[in-house]
């Protein structure tokens, strides 16, 4: 009789426990998105354009590099607009959002982010033209970017004491679909 009763008390226990696992495992499901966001950077390596560089050690393809430490950086002679810098997906893609580091924290720089199927067309991705944003890193989402194969960001302003030059930018496709850039 007793050792039913330890078997019984087990069992129960054993539940307990059962439920407690079972219960974590929800929170933690809940907590991860799910097929939102790719985790590769589409930007990576992609050929890169820019309306003008400083000199051969801050070229456009810099600010693709995977490197923090490297950066496009503009020209300061005079030009007919703004700075831009421009990269090349390859083939049309759905965007969730990018990335872009500056080089400098603690300094406003203020830009648009545009996208283009054709490189003739150009929507509004995000725009940052009054952004008083001092993080050198900033995080985008784009609500509306479908089949975009270029992404240019200008440069519209920036405090006193730097200039258009970009560190890093990451774009990030919608949907696990982002691994098949290969
Ligand atoms: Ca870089």
């Amino acid at each position: 009789m007793r050792k039913a009763t330890v078997t019984m008390k087990n069992h129960r226990i054993a539940q307990l426990v059962g439920a407690i696992v079972l219960a974590f495992s929800f929170v933690a499901c809940a907590r991860v998105p799910i097929g939102v966001v790719g985790r590769d950077n589409l930007a990576l390596n992609k050929p890169a354009f820019s309306s003008s560089i400083e000199n051969d050690e801050h070229t456009a393809a810099q600010a693709n590099d995977g490197d923090p430490e490297t950066c496009w950086r503009a020209d300061d002679e005079p030009e007919d607009g703004p700075e831009w810098w421009q990269v090349d997906l390859e083939k049309p893609c759905d965007l969730a959002g990018c990335q872009i580091r500056w080089p400098y924290a603690g300094k406003r720089y203020r830009y648009k982010v545009e996208g283009s199927t054709d490189r003739q067309h150009w929507i509004l991705l995000s725009d940052q033209t009054n952004t008083t944003a001092t993080a050198p890193v900033h995080d985008l989402k784009f609500q509306q970017a479908r089949q975009v194969r270029y992404v240019t960001i200008t440069v519209t302003g920036f405090d006193e004491g730097c200039w258009a030059s970009i560190s890093e930018v990451k774009i990030f496709g919608r949907e696990p679909a982002t691994g098949e850039l290969e």
